[in-house]
């Protein structure tokens, strides 16, 4: 079957997404999209042949020959097209965050728990990639014994000038808060952030920080985020066990020797290093979407995973560790 998407947002990663749907992959045709801004609308059907313009994402949803959803607007926008979606009873890929508040997100809970069945998969690409999916197998294997810390390190090479210290939280953090969740199917309990001597490349931003969380069965994990590193786009992270460590090997497909010097590329941006796991997701998306379902990152992820942010923001402030509480988990998440 070849599902039909609509696509709501059409910057940065909407438009990756859309050339993974209309050039990479098989099973999916864009049919509709739309976007505040109607000059990228303009732009993106014109070289889709039998794509439409929608002037609101609520029409393209209820648009009678949209199958699925792929919402790649601005964080604080999700919700709205997460209910109206859900209400339409069509399956929905949601950039992350799911919502930008514990209780935005919340209501996409509840309305998905009415509806029955799943319908939201969130977009935490990590769990989809081949170097983290070996990590977790490794650790799910007992090779490395019983998991008691990870480390781990985001850094990006710069950011926009509309970045603030908070996203460092929110926006970048919050991959790695989905993947200590997902590597030791546990919660977080408790957050702390310290931020060090602030990177002068970053003018005012706290920048870098570095987070300390609790996992409910013990284990602690440790992040650095950076985010006017420079040099590239680097994603660290490495589980040590009772007898043994597992790490993520470096990105570059080939090391280059020359002149009594190894090296290799690392990536320029999310887009490289993760394109694959992009591809896989969307793989997988497709698929359930095809049964009028979802799989993988569900919107309770996407809901913990902004708990945690929540706290992080409070524990930047307070400089102490602060607990994340969870709603009950709904057995429609078990
Ligand atoms: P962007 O600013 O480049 O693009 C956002 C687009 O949304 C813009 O074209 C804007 O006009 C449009 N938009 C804003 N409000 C809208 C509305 N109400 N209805 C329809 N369109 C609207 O941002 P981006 O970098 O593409 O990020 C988009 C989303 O994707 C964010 O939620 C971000 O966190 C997420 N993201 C995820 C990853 C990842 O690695 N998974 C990477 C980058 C961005
Ligand atoms: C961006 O929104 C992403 O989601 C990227 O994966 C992350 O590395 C980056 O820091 C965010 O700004």
């Amino acid at each position: 079957m070849t599902v039909k998407v609509g696509v709501i947002g059409t910057g940065m990663i909407g438009l990756d997404h859309i050339r993974r749907l209309t050039e990479v992959l098989a099973g999916a045709r864009v049919v509709a999209v739309s976007d505040i801004n109607p000059e990228r609308v303009a732009a993106v059907v014109e070289r889709i042949p039998g794509a439409r313009a929608y002037p609101t994402g609520e029409a393209l949803i209820d648009a009678a020959d949209v199958d699925a959803i792929l919402i790649a607007s601005w964080g604080p926008t999700h919700e709205a097209y997460l209910l109206h979606a859900i209400k339409a009873g069509k399956p929905v890929f949601c950039e992350k965050p799911l919502a930008t508040t514990q209780e935005a997100c919340l209501r996409v809970i509840d309305a998905e728990v009415a509806h029955g069945k799943r319908l939201v998969q969130v977009g935490f690409m990590r769990r989809f990639d081949h170097a983290y999916r070996v990590l977790k197998d490794t650790v799910t294997s007992g090779a490395i014994g019983a998991p008691l810390l990870y480390h781990a390190a985001h850094r990006n090479p710069s950011v926009p000038d509309t970045y603030t210290s908070d996203m460092a939280i929110i926006d970048t953090l919050v991959h790695d808060i989905d993947v200590a969740r997902w590597l030791f199917d546990e919660e977080v309990t408790g957050i702390a952030i310290r931020a060090p001597r602030a990177n002068s490349k970053g003018g005012i931003l706290r920048d870098p920080i570095f987070a300390l969380m609790d996992m409910a069965g013990g284990a602690l994990v440790t992040v650095e985020v950076s985010v006017n590193i420079d040099y590239a786009y680097d994603i660290r992270g490495e589980m040590s066990g009772e007898s043994g460590t597992v790490e993520l090997a470096e990105s570059n497909a080939v090391v280059v020797k020359s002149k009594g010097v190894a090296a290799g590329r690392v990536p320029a941006d999310w887009r490289e290093r993760f394109i694959t796991a992009y591809d896989e997701e969307f793989r997988a998306w497709l698929a359930a979407a095809a049964q009028g379902t979802a799989t993988g990152p569900s919107a309770w992820d996407g809901y913990a995973a902004q708990a945690v942010c929540d706290a992080g923001v409070r524990a930047a402030a307070s400089g102490e560790i602060e607990p994340v509480r969870l709603r009950e988990r709904p057995g429609l998440y078990q």
